[in-house]
């Protein structure tokens, strides 16, 4: 096979709801430019939210940041884009038409660029069969490639840059919490707590506030703090603490996605949603319980439920059994206080569960190194 020399690539990104996308994109971005040296642009439709990641963008139409040339895509591209040697449309966004014409273009001249969809993450069996999959675009005969993300070799991996595990085994987790305002009591549970809407919320909290333990809670600013004043019938906003039994929770701002990751590092269990938390949760190899995205015909179940399959392998044992059930209560909003008591009482196993999964998954590839050696593969 011929290789050609993967130099610039063109990472679309369109955001839907949420951080997740543009999550994924801007990190892939910046992994691709500054673990391979790629040239990287990345076009996204909504900079603001780029911004609240990564506070360090502007408002601009385009600049430079962290090595990547990041640029607002309007609904129109400019005439004269050049088209890149990869291209990786996210999500199935869908690039501009005008943009596959110049790729037409390139092909007619024996010069079509690698072209990407890369797709959301799940752990369904078919997702195997359909990693690498090409298809052909209809008008243009150009070819298309379809990259999943996943847990098994089969599948392309997951993000993670190739210092984040000995980062997060040399961080230190006091000072860097002091820095955020948090100072846990020293026998506290330290839990992180970031999801949707969730009517689950008021029967968690009540079994913390009934604990045994003391729990301190960090609530990222976002979609649980309204289910949460709703249960607890405050208005609390960022910068606020709420204190009944044993139960401290504390409201701190939307982090930088690198503070998030040690967020993760720092707390002994995590509650975590969409895609990208949830793979970050895993890096951190601590407890994790995952909201997963809500979809229409209860989709995110049978999501949800594949994953679980291949996390707990067997579900044979009282602790699978235990953590499936937390889950899928916590996934569906109802009464988590039994799920709660149950799996706690099992947290060594918890943990060393985790742990274990997660230097598993390290024994994969990453998904920019899998994505890195495909494009250099391809014939031009
Ligand atoms: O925001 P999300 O719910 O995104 C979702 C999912 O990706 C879902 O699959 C997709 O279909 C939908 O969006 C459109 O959850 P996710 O994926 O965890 O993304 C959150 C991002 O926000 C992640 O990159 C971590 C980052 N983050 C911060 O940077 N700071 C923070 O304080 C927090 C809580 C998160």
């Amino acid at each position: 096979m011929q290789s050609i020399a993967v130099k610039n690539w063109d990472i679309f990104c369109r955001v839907i709801d949420n951080f997740g996308d543009i999550g994924v994109c801007w990190r892939l971005a910046r992994q691709l430019a500054a673990e391979h040296n790629q040239q990287v642009r990345l076009w996204v439709d909504d900079v603001d939210s780029l911004i609240r990641i990564w506070p360090q963008a502007q408002s601009l139409d385009q600049q430079l940041i962290a090595g990547v040339n990041v640029c607002r895509w309007h609904s129109e591209l400019a005439q004269d884009e050049q088209v890149a040697d990869v291209v990786i449309e996210a999500f199935a966004c869908e690039i501009p038409a005008i943009y596959i014409d110049k790729m037409a273009e390139l092909k007619q001249r024996g010069r079509a660029p690698v072209w990407i969809n890369l797709d959301y993450l799940s752990a369904e069996s078919w997702v195997e069969d359909c990693h690498r999959m090409p298809s052909t675009h209809p008008s243009t005969g150009l070819r298309k490639t379809f990259f999943f993300p996943g847990f098994t070799p089969r599948t392309g991996g997951l993000l993670r840059e190739q210092s984040l595990i000995s980062a997060r085994d040399n961080f230190h987790i006091a000072p860097w919490l002091n820095t955020i305002g948090v100072a846990p009591q020293p026998d506290a549970l330290l839990v992180s707590l970031f999801a949707y809407e969730n009517p689950a919320i008021g029967s968690l909290l009540s079994t913390w506030v009934n604990s045994s333990t003391p729990v301190h809670c960090l609530v990222p600013n976002g979609k649980i703090l309204s289910s949460i004043n709703r249960a607890t019938e405050q208005a609390l906003k960022v910068g606020d603490s709420y204190t009944l039994g044993n139960l401290h929770l504390q409201v701190i701002p939307f982090i930088t996605q690198t503070e998030y990751d040690q967020l993760l590092w720092a707390c002994d269990i995590n509650f975590v949603r969409g895609e990208d938390s949830f793979v970050r949760a895993q890096w951190a190899g601590k407890p994790m319980v995952w909201h997963i995205y809500p979809q229409d015909e209860e989709a995110h179940i049978t999501k949800l439920t594949a994953f679980l399959d291949l996390y707990t392998q067997s579900n044979q044992s009282h602790f699978e059994a235990s953590l499936r059930q937390l889950w899928l209560v916590w996934n569906r909003g109802e009464n988590m206080a039994a799920a709660w008591q149950e799996l706690l009482t099992q947290r060594d196993k918890w943990q060393r569960h985790s742990r274990d999964w997660c230097n598993a998954l390290c024994q994969q590839p990453d998904l920019a190194k899998q994505l890195v050696d495909f494009c250099t593969n391809q014939p031009g």
